[in-house]
Formats: structure tokens, C-alpha cells, sequence
């Protein structure tokens, strides 16, 4: 059996992680949402991680969301044991959790050299931040930013393309190059 690609989905709480794994996995989706002790503006969050599989041109992915909220902050580590690739969501609609965004990424990527691209979610609404704005933030090419809706699995597709290229070399043993 090919060993699958995993892939880590994370990000601010409410980016959308755990909506843009149910839009892709073909399988029954892994989670933990439990209801917010806390307002953070929604009802469910998750608490641990989630875990969705799916197969592209016959490889076998495996998918794990990170929590977004800061006090499960020590699950990141160990969701992203042995990941090839991370996928950083931000939405569109809160551009005051960028900040926070930028902190995950340098977390997660100061621990494990691991290629990178970035979705905007909620590109499905009106008036929010778009993927040119999010990469001017971060200082990044246009290339390695998409604007996703989560709730769509095709948007979410054009992101595993991008990220398995990016992990694909990444498992042929070239260095890995951040951007
Ligand atoms: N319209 C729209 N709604 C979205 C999109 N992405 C997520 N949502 C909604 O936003 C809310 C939060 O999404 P979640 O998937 O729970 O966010 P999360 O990143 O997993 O959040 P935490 O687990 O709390 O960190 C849900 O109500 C989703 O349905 C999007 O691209 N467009
Ligand atoms: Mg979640």
C-alpha cells in the first residue's frame, strides 16, 4: 500500500478547518467539536482534532485539523507529527485573527520544515479579505494563496493540488523551500 500523504489543516478558530475536511473527505469525518466554553462566536469548536481521508490521482491523503482556540495549543505538535504539508486557513471575513494566523505558522513551521500554502475562506461572501490581500500580509507570492470557500469541496480542491505538489517534493527529498 502507497503510505498516504498527511496533510495538516490549520489556522484561527472559525477559518473553517473542520467545514473544508468535511467538504473533502471521502470518508466519515474524525471530530472532536464539543460546544464553546467561551464566546467565540459560534456554537461548536473543535477540541482536539479532526481526521478526513481522500484519494487524489491514486495516492492516498490523510487530512488532521488542528484546534483553533489558544488554550489546545499543545495539541499542534502532535497533529503535526510526520505532516508533509500544511495548509493555513484564514477567513476572509475576520482579518484581525491574521496575526494569530502568522503566530500558528511560525509555530508549526519553526518545528517541522514543512512546505506551505495559505486559504482565504469565506470567498463565497461579500467584503472580505481576498487571497492578494493575505498574501501582501504575509509577504508572499500570489502563487501560494487561494481563496477558498469551505463549504464547497472544489475551491478546497484547487488547495490540495497546490499543497501536494509542494509535499510531493518535499518526500522526494528536495529541501524545502519557504517562501
Ligand atoms: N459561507 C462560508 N461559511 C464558512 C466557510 N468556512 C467555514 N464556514 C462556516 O464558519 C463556521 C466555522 O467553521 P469551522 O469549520 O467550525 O471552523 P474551524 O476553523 O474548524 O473552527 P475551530 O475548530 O473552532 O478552530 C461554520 O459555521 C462554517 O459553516 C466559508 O468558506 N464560507
Ligand atoms: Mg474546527
Amino acid at each position: 500500500m502507497i503510505k498516504p500523504l498527511k496533510i495538516v489543516v490549520s489556522g484561527p478558530v472559525g477559518a473553517g478547518k473542520t467545514t473544508f475536511i468535511r467538504s473533502l473527505s471521502e470518508t466519515e469525518v474524525v471530530d472532536t467539536d464539543a460546544d464553546a466554553t467561551e464566546d467565540i462566536g459560534k456554537a461548536k469548536t473543535t477540541i482536539a482534532l479532526d481526521f478526513g481521508t481522500l484519494t487524489v490521482d491514486d495516492s492516498p491523503i490523510y487530512l488532521f485539523g488542528t484546534p483553533g482556540q489558544d488554550r489546545f495549543d499543545f495539541m499542534w505538535e502532535v497533529v503535526c507529527e510526520g505532516a508533509l504539508g500544511l495548509i493555513m486557513l484564514v477567513s476572509g471575513t475576520r482579518p484581525g485573527d491574521l496575526g494569530r494566523a502568522r503566530a500558528i505558522l511560525e509555530f508549526i513551521t519553526s518545528r517541522i520544515p514543512v512546505p506551505f500554502v495559505i486559504g482565504v475562506t469565506h470567498q463565497d461572501l461579500p467584503k472580505v479579505w481576498r487571497p492578494d490581500d493575505v498574501a501582501d500580509y504575509f509577504q508572499l507570492p500570489y502563487d501560494r494563496v487561494f481563496g477558498v470557500n469551505a463549504t464547497d469541496g472544489d475551491t478546497c480542491m484547487d488547495v490540495i493540488h497546490s499543497i501536494i505538489a509542494l509535499a510531493n517534493e518535499a518526500r522526494n527529498g528536495n529541501p524545502v523551500v519557504q517562501p
